[in-house]
């Protein structure tokens, strides 16, 4: 319990120094190129049905572990038998940390009611996927500077299998089944989980992104602020803003996160308020992505995960507060 605290407390810290620290350098070490092409190349190779049991599923599990693989990280990949062949990928920097940021999706689609179906694609679902992985290929070489300081902290992306059961029932529960066994496999022990930032169905029109957890509404304010100060600068394409300062306590839609929350990771999900309209359908498909949403969200979190990193490896007293308060324990 002391231990929980301590982590509130020190996410606490991390944003007020960060906010310090934002408003004493205006001006960031690193410039961060976007490239669209790796997106775009990576989310045509997320884009097939990958219900577990389906070619797609390994074809898409094998892509996401050569990416991470690529990118530096280094992977665990874990083959588990529930009913059917589950992978969860998890890719490290840093991992012996006993600090770690995680970043998380999931990447399983749901099975469709028609076998046939080839075009049951789960685009507002791969996405999440493709941005963890467009973040890391941004945020390459600082990373390699950041993680090669001898920081006690670091980073977890992790790609979920089993979001949904072995079924096409529509009523039937989603179970989270890559996410229970992540948990209980102790890859990260749960102290060690600083925050998990959990990416969830992003890419639909009109899509606005609340507060939902109390834990981290700090750091969902200052996704808004960055995101405020990348628009100033011109730095985002024109459309409406995604990160509104808006708690929403009492209504969160479901995903990997929410057995992260009820076991005492802090978490924060970067979800709209609602279900995109065409999810589950065959019309969740590239063409009804919308793009300045996608665009602007890789910008924002980009700076988002340079900002949280940076704090952390800059601040003494930050360590300080962490370390003496986790020695009450
Ligand atoms: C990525 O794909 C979108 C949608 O097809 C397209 O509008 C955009 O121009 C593409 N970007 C690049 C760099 O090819
Ligand atoms: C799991 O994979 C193994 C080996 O590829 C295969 O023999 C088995 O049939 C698969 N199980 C299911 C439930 O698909
Ligand atoms: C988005 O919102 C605008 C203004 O509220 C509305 O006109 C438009 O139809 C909405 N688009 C979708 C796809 O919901
Ligand atoms: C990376 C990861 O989450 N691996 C876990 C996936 O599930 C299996 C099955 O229990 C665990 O053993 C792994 O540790």
């Amino acid at each position: 319990m002391l231990g929980r605290i301590a982590l509130i407390v020190s996410i606490f810290y991390v944003v007020l120094n960060i906010i310090l620290l934002r408003w004493a350098t205006r001006k960031l070490p690193f410039t961060f190129f976007y490239d669209e092409e790796y997106f775009n190349t990576t989310l045509s190779k997320l884009l097939r049905p990958r219900y577990v049991g389906s070619p797609g599923h390994s074809e898409v599990h094998d892509f996401i572990e050569h990416e991470l693989n690529h990118l530096g990280f280094s992977v665990i990949r874990e083959d588990f038998q529930e009913g059917g062949n589950f992978t969860n990928l998890s890719g490290f920097m840093n991992r012996d940390a006993d600090n770690l940021m995680m970043l998380t999706c999931h990447y399983d689609s749901k099975m469709p009611k028609d076998w046939n179906k080839k075009d049951f694609l789960s685009a507002t679902e791969a996405v999440s996927c493709a941005i963890l992985l467009s973040l890391a290929k941004t945020m390459g070489m600082f990373f390699i500077k950041t993680f090669s300081e001898n920081i006690d902290m670091g980073l977890a992306l992790i790609f979920f299998d089993g979001h949904y059961s072995l079924s096409a029932d529509p009523l039937d529960e989603i179970r989270f089944i890559g996410a229970k066994e992540f948990m209980e496999s102790e890859i990260i022990p749960l102290e060690n989980m600083v925050v998990a930032v959990t990416l969830s169905y992003i890419g639909a029109p009109n899509q606005t992104f609340a507060s939902y957890f109390e834990v981290t509404n700090d750091l969902h304010n200052l996704a808004a602020d960055i995101e405020l100060e990348l628009r100033k600068s011109g730095q985002l394409t024109n459309s409406h803003v995604l990160f509104k300062k808006k708690k929403q306590y009492d209504k969160d839609l479901l995903d990997d996160h929410s057995l992260l929350n009820e076991l005492g990771v802090p978490v924060m999900h970067v979800a709209p308020q609602e279900y995109p309209k065409v999810l589950h359908t065959a019309a969740d498909n590239t063409e009804n992505l919308h793009w300045p949403t996608i665009r602007n969200m890789i910008q924002i979190l980009v700076r988002f995960v340079h900002d949280f990193l940076e704090t952390w490896a800059t601040n003494v007293n930050l360590k300080n507060v962490f370390v003496s308060d986790s020695l009450e324990d």
